[in-house]
């Protein structure tokens, strides 16, 4: 975490370290410099108590402002919850009318287009007790096609503002960046591989890796992940590949990850 404090108490952040999701608020969090905490456990633990009392979802992340007394779960909500009440300057977002219900929509399209289609593949690719071709096939085929969506969107844009709206950096931006961080592992690919065909959409995401403040958000994670004994893919020390991974779990000696 930067130092700082602001807001005056941290905000607690509910996380289980290997997922994409939690990311997409630290990633915010860390931009907007606010005060923040992890409260970080064991994926195994997400469907249990403590945590369903704060999200009877059983999902990360979820937050608890005690400036403000809420408690929230949903990325999305919570990211929109941040820039509302703490991006008092407007610098990731927008209060224009066309702007603001753009962000909006981008927002919901990660929501329900990108990190679910992701997701999905990621689990048939890695985490299925079998592996099922056509349903590999099928996510990956919906990840080219979000990829390609969002290539028609930027190429359009004038070089000096490439961002999905206006001419600068939304949260909207910022929320597509940890699924796509994870693009080589979910599709078994090359990062040429991953972005062939879709130039825009690498240069747009290169640029937002390169912040310091994802790049603080990836070193947050690789502490709690060492903490937990994880590798940075997310399997745990000691196995060496997905496929000996895979094999375990196909045993039944591990509990999956998302
Ligand atoms: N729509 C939710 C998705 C959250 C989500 O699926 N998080 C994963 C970790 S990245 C999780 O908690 N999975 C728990 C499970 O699959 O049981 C959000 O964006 O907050």
């Amino acid at each position: 975490m930067v130092s700082t404090s602001y807001p005056p108490k941290p905000i607690r952040v509910w996380i289980t370290p290997p997922g994409p999701n939690p990311w997409k608020t630290i990633f915010l969090l860390e931009e907007l410099g606010l005060n923040y905490e992890f409260k970080s456990f064991r994926f195994d633990d997400v469907k249990k108590k403590p945590f369903i009392d704060v999200n009877p979802n059983g999902r990360v992340p979820a937050i608890q402002d005690p400036n403000t007394g809420l408690t929230l779960w949903e990325s999305g909500a919570i990211n929109q919850y941040l820039v509302e009440q703490y991006d008092k300057e407007k610098r990731l977002t927008y209060d224009t009318f066309i702007e603001k219900n753009h962000c909006n929509q981008y927002l919901y399209f990660q929501m329900s287009g990108q990190g679910p289609y992701y997701g999905q593949c990621g689990w048939f690719q890695h985490l299925h007790p079998e592996k099922i071709q056509s349903a590999i096939d099928r996510y990956a085929t919906e990840i080219k096609r979000v990829l390609g969506v969002l290539e028609t969107i930027l190429s359009a844009k004038p070089a000096d503002a490439q961002w999905l709206v206006g001419n600068k950096m939304t949260y909207a931006d910022m929320a597509f960046v940890p699924w796509n961080f994870r693009l080589g592992e979910v599709l078994l690919q090359s990062w040429d591989e991953v972005f062939e065909g879709t130039p825009h959409v690498r240069a747009w995401h290169e640029k937002m890796v390169d912040l310091p403040s994802w790049k603080r958000a990836m070193e947050h994670r690789a502490k709690l992940m060492d903490e937990q004994g994880l590798q940075w893919n997310g399997v745990p020390k000691g196995i060496e590949t997905f496929t000996e991974y895979e094999e375990k779990i196909q045993k039944g000696g591990i509990k999956y990850d998302d």
